[in-house]
């Protein structure tokens, strides 16, 4: 299948990992949102070698299957090494127009971005989608800077045709304001693999957003 084409209609919750503030693991956390039904999983590690990465990469497609998308989180090389779905990107990584040429026309990138500006500069770029943040305060990203507020996501929804994610501080109290804010998908990394349980924690956000979203 195309994901591209695919990508806005089975975003709801997205899933991001993180394996230094995961109970569980990083395998153990794709495989049970993957099974809440979770459509897309971010593989985000910042330390460890090259070789462990791709190790770890390969099993996690492995486990996405053809149920989620699977991106890599700043590493193209690690991507291409396991023919991920995409990556995902930051404003001081590598450019989009670079990671275009190597990933080539099919691929999935999607770059962060925390306001309006970025996220036109996103899209004539040719991103496919904004990671927006962050929306509220977060200790999981020591240099994520200041909440920009859920009232922030509509004016960036409102400026660019590429699907929006929020993210950063969402939680299941703030998320129902994310989704009103305008995002179509939402990231919450403690909020999930900080828990006893990613699959239940996992469905809980995959239905919320989804009843917020019907009743919009
Ligand atoms: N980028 C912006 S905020 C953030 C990232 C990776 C961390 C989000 O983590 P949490 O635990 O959902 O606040
Ligand atoms: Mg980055």
């Amino acid at each position: 299948m195309n994901h591209k084409g695919s990508l806005l209609e089975v975003i709801d919750f997205y899933l991001v990992t993180d394996s230094g503030l995961s109970k569980k693991g990083t395998l153990s956390d794709v495989e049970n949102a993957v099974a809440a039904g979770c459509r897309i999983v971010q593989y985000r590690e910042k330390s460890g070698s090259t070789k462990d990465m791709i190790l770890e990469a390969a099993q996690i497609k492995t486990l996405c299957g053809n149920e989620a998308i699977f991106l890599v989180n700043d590493r193209v090389d690690v991507a291409l090494a396991v023919d991920a779905d995409g990556v995902h990107i930051g404003q001081d990584d590598m450019s989009i127009d670079m990671a275009r040429q190597l990933m080539g026309p099919d691929k999935i990138i999607g770059l962060s971005v925390s306001n309006v500006e970025e996220a036109l500069d996103a899209e004539r770029s040719g991103a496919d989608y904004v990671g927006l943040g962050p929306i509220f305060d977060t200790a999981t990203k020591k240099d994520a800077g200041d909440g920009i507020g859920p009232e922030s996501i509509r004016f960036v929804k409102n400026s660019v045709n590429i699907p929006v994610v929020a993210i950063g501080g969402i939680n299941k109290e703030n998320c129902t304001s994310v989704v009103r804010g305008g995002a179509d998908s939402l990231v919450a990394i403690s909020a999930v693999v900080c828990s006893d349980d990613v699959k239940r924690e996992t469905k809980s956000f995959i239905d919320t957003i989804r009843r917020v979203k019907l009743d919009m």
